[in-house]
């Protein structure tokens, strides 16, 4: 018998835990259903309002929003869902509830509107006390993290802090384990980057890009990749290793990338595959925030390339070797 995400978390991190994925996991098959039908409904294009990051929301990204908040609501372990969408967090009257869920519940949505693949990002946090106060510790203090990507298939990968899996959704409806065990490799073939930014880069940043494509890391090739969908050029970096990065720009000196919503659920599934992911200099699951939209600059992927980088910015800091 194929295995369920809910049974898959239930069986390594028990009942509570895992009604906390059962409920992503339904919450992402009416995601899913929505992307793949939107054509033809009036689901494309803006909802005619902008987010608290100042971003126009799109009509999926509030669909998402109103249905993570929805589902996860309903269990009484949930004490609350903290979203990128929402200017604070929203709080369940849950007597004894002890986690917060932490999502962006669509992420990439400049490439709903094309097809182009969009995802779900989530991580798990203990509340104790103050439910701000407890998602600002750093991302070492996270319980379980994952993604969906909605694609040619729908993945959703996660991790518990020991190892990775993927599920993919059947017709259905479920969620079945695909792959056990997923491990990135040690150095990739791909770079994946905005490179239209890259005037605006600190120059280490550019003298990094430049040695791999002068193929001076250890005489690899690379090719570039460049979705623009942060979940699915992770899925991508993953699979088939490389790096991803998204540095400081003129425009948006501390990164454009979120910390609570996008790095660290990442970082956390890249570490536990074997991969790495820094803001540059110090390691994403070591940064505390500050407030809970924080920005952050995010290099992700294989550990060759990310431990590259970081040295590189080191020695651009004066910090030296690592
Ligand atoms: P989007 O603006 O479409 O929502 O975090 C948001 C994000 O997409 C990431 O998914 C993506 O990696 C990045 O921004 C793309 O940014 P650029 O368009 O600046 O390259």
């Amino acid at each position: 018998m194929a295995t369920t995400v809910e049974q898959y978390v239930t069986e390594r991190a028990g009942a509570e835990l895992g009604s906390v994925y059962g409920a992503v996991a339904a919450a992402a098959r009416e995601i899913a259903r929505k992307i793949r039908l939107a054509g033809l409904g009036d689901i494309y294009g803006a909802f005619g309002a902008t987010n608290v990051q100042g971003e126009q929301q799109q009509k999926l990204d509030v669909f998402a929003n109103d249905e993570l908040t929805r589902i996860l609501g309903t269990l009484p372990c949930v004490a609350a869902i903290v979203s990128e969408e929402d200017e604070g967090p929203v709080l369940f009257d849950h007597a004894g509830a002890k986690f917060a869920v932490i999502f962006d519940p669509l992420d990439g949505s400049s490439n709903i509107d094309v097809n182009v693949n969009v995802g779900t990002i989530f991580s798990v946090a203990k509340v104790s006390g103050d439910v701000v106060a407890s998602v600002l510790v750093p991302g070492t203090e996270q319980v379980a993290a994952g993604y969906v990507v909605y694609g040619p298939s729908c993945v959703f990968v996660l991790t518990l802090g020991s190892g990775v899996a993927s599920f993919t959704l059947d017709d259905s409806g479920e969620f079945l384990l695909s792959s056990d065990a997923m491990k990135m490799p040690t150095q990739g073939p791909y770079y994946s980057t905005n490179e239209a930014n890259a005037a605006t880069w600190p120059a280490a940043y550019r003298d990094y890009l430049a040695t791999l494509i002068g193929g001076k890391l250890n005489d690899k090739a690379y090719s570039a990749r460049y979705i623009g969908s942060l979940v699915a050029d992770f899925h991508r970096t993953l699979l088939k290793g490389g790096v991803f990065l998204y540095p400081p720009t003129e425009k948006a000196p501390r990164g454009k990338l979120r910390l609570l919503y996008e790095a660290r659920p990442l970082a956390m599934i890249a570490e536990q595959a074997g991969g790495a992911a820094v803001n540059g200099a110090d390691r994403i699951l070591d940064l505390a925030a500050e407030g809970i939209h924080d920005r952050t600059a995010l290099i992700v992927g294989s550990q060759v390339e990310v431990e590259a980088l970081q040295k590189t910015v080191h020695e651009s800091i004066g910090l030296g070797a690592l």
